[in-house]
């Protein structure tokens, strides 16, 4: 990816100097230039920047108002911030720094000396977005079932407090369905435990497929999956169990397993309704639904 800065002095000749000097070391692709704090701040909005050198003293929006507007949005708040400040600037120096600025450069500037403190500033930053990224993969990681990448029961957890907590707030419905494999240790026991493995991630593959980006599909445990569907009404919960239902019987598995077809029963089980005032008792009236679905045959969706 390009690496740019973004250099703010009202001083065009300052400017210039700064972009000569680090042009000459190749620190960045991309070198944005502003005059003020506002014509910056419409920059860094628009375009990516990996660093800001920043003078004090400049018409319109000065130095300290651009960094201390920095802090307050989360996409900009890390960007790190040099300030450019005369020599015996003592006190607008802490200022600065007490504003959110990470370090200075007296002017007129030294260049071995601003090269040597934006490599310092760009180390550090690369450092942060490596953790950034890092704790994003840690985050979803601990969110997912890895064999089927759905969600996992604890992030389902998660999410159903969320979403009841919100439709009870907002006077929406939430449909909540419990989806379990027909006779599914037979696959186990007729063609192995792997083979048992892709059965499952077919199963999650299609499920994936069929919800809608909002809702939330989870491996519940070894070969149930349950699905939150959102401001879903129980008729239209119903609707979607049935498609799903048919959409699996008509998987037909090839290779060590050819010919081989499945069958799921669901149950299904909405907030608001009589029975249902709380978390627990959704999925406990889903859970009796999907008793009914096995009780009655199997392949079938009962609410
Ligand atoms: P039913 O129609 O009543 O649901 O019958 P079933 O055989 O599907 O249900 P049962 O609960 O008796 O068996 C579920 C099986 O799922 C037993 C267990 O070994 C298997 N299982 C659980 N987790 C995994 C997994 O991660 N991989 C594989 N291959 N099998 C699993
Ligand atoms: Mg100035
Ligand atoms: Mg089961
Ligand atoms: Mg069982
Ligand atoms: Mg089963």
């Amino acid at each position: 990816m390009a690496t740019s800065i973004l250099i703010i002095d009202d001083s065009n000749q300052v400017r210039a100097q700064i972009v000569k000097t680090l042009q000459k070391v190749s620190l960045f692709d991309d070198y944005l230039e502003a005059a003020d704090g506002i014509e910056a701040f419409k920059l860094v909005l628009n375009s990516p920047v990996d660093l800001i050198l920043c003078d004090l003293e400049m018409p319109r929006m000065d130095g300290f108002k651009f960094i201390s507007m920095l802090q307050t949005r989360d996409e900009l708040k890390d960007i790190p911030v040099i300030m450019l400040t005369g020599r015996e600037d003592r006190d607008l120096k802490i200022k600065g720094l007490e504003e959110g600025a990470c370090d200075y450069v007296t002017k007129p500037f030294d260049a071995g000396e601003l090269v040597a403190r934006v490599k310092v500033q760009l180390k550090i930053k690369c450092l942060q977005d490596e953790l950034k990224r890092s704790n994003e993969l840690l985050k979803q990681l601990s969110n997912t079932d890895p064999l089927t990448h759905l969600y996992n029961r604890r992030y389902l957890m998660e999410a159903l407090d969320r979403e009841y907590q919100r439709a009870a707030r907002k006077e929406s419905s939430l449909s909540l369905i419990i989806i379990d494999i027909d006779h599914f240790k037979k696959v186990n026991d007729n063609y192995g435990h792997q083979q048992g493995d892709v059965v499952l991630a077919a199963v999650a593959a299609l499920l994936k497929k069929m919800v809608r980006s909002y809702d939330v599909a989870a491996r519940y445990g070894g070969e149930e999956f349950v699905v939150l569907l959102s401001e879903t009404a129980l008729s239209q919960a119903m609707l979607f169990a049935e498609r799903f239902r048919c959409a699996v019987q008509e998987i037909v598995f090839t290779g060590k397993m050819n010919g081989l077809t499945i069958t799921v029963s669901l149950g299904v089980a909405t907030f608001p309704s009589a029975k249902v005032d709380c978390v627990d008792s959704l999925f406990r009236q889903a859970d009796e639904a999907l008793y009914k679905a096995k009780q009655g045959g199997r392949n079938k969706a009962e609410a």
